[in-house]
């Protein structure tokens, strides 16, 4: 009789979240780095995966993982993020059927969910491309410009003001480091847990220029211990802006639904999926597991 011949693996919802739950123990185990945790350096790889997108050219974007590559990964703005990369490469060993695109996505998602923060619903579909597919150096958002830098980096994505607010909200998360981009220290006093404090400290503190000899930056008057960067300050100095730091001040609920919906779209951005958006999964994080 004929056998029958395998297929190609197939991976399936179950075995994302078994590489999602792989991520998440990584996390947990590796609490040696910066403030107990590569969540937000995590988070910061997948966007700038994603924030690489141009609407016009349909360029950039999460599919590829050319950030691989030197050209991409030597930009400056991708200075420190080797670290998130080296943390996910055994993961990569672990299941070497998910592409590294499809995984730094994943690895985002994944971080922003075991910080706390809302469910990201996910599609993978991502496949990786050579270094011909690297995107010219400074798409991603210079941090001493102002709103009309914002509004021109991030309506090259295709996002408008409320948009670029509720994504802001992830400088929640981590922090500045001298030796990557020049800026120093966190933005909240809870860099590892997503909450609306980015917004809530915004308006509620006062913020004045940091003295000393580094780049231009902000420090709060009361403890001298947190930081804004001029495009952090720009959301409350531009009124359409600050419209919605308001009310993500006041509504963390609102933050976390806006946030949710504006980082699913960030990292589908350029990525060409032969399914639809209903196949988009969500997955458990621990702390549903343990509800
Ligand atoms: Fe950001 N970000 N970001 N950022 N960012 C930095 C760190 C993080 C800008 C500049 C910087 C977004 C938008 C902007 C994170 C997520 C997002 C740093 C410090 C700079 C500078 C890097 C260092 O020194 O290590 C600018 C400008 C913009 C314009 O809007 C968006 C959007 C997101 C995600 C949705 C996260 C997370 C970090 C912390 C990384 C870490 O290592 O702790």
């Amino acid at each position: 009789a004929e056998e029958k011949t395998k297929g190609p693996f197939e991976p399936k919802y179950e075995d994302y979240q078994k590489v999602y739950k792989t991520i998440a123990k990584l996390l947990e185990e590796k609490d040696e780095y910066d403030d107990g945790s590569y969540g937000p350096v995590l988070v910061r790889l997948a966007w700038h995966c994603s924030g690489t997108y141009d609407k016009e050219t349909g360029t950039g974007g999460s599919n590829g993982a050319t950030m691989r590559f030197a050209p991409e990964g030597d930009h400056g703005a991708n200075a420190g993020l080797k670290a998130a990369r080296d943390f996910l490469e055994p993961v990569k060993e672990a299941y070497p059927w998910i592409s590294y695109s499809d995984l730094w996505i994943l690895a985002g998602v994944t971080a922003i969910q075991e910080m706390q923060g809302p469910h990201i619903p996910y599609r993978p579909g991502r496949s990786d491309r050579d270094l011909s597919f690297c995107t010219p150096d400074g798409r991603l958002p210079d941090a001493s410009k102002e709103q009309k830098h914002l509004r021109a980096i991030f309506g090259r994505m295709g996002f408008n003001d409320q948009e670029i607010v509720a994504l802001s909200g992830a400088h929640a998360l981590g922090r500045c480091h001298t030796d990557r981009s020049g800026f120093d220290g966190p933005w909240t006093f809870s860099p590892t847990t997503l909450t609306n404090d980015y917004f809530k400290l915004l308006v509620e503190e006062k913020w004045q220029n940091k003295k000393w000899n580094g780049p231009k930056q902000f420090e709060d008057v009361t403890t001298k211990t947190l930081m804004m960067l001029p495009t952090d300050m720009a959301l409350v100095k531009d009124k359409s802006f600050k419209q919605y730091v308001d009310k993500y001040a006041r509504d963390n609920d609102a933050f976390f639904k806006d946030f949710s919906d504006v980082v699913l779209r960030l990292f589908e951005l350029g990525v060409p999926f032969t399914q639809g958006e209903d196949a988009r999964w969500t997955f458990k994080s621990s702390f549903d597991e343990a509800a």
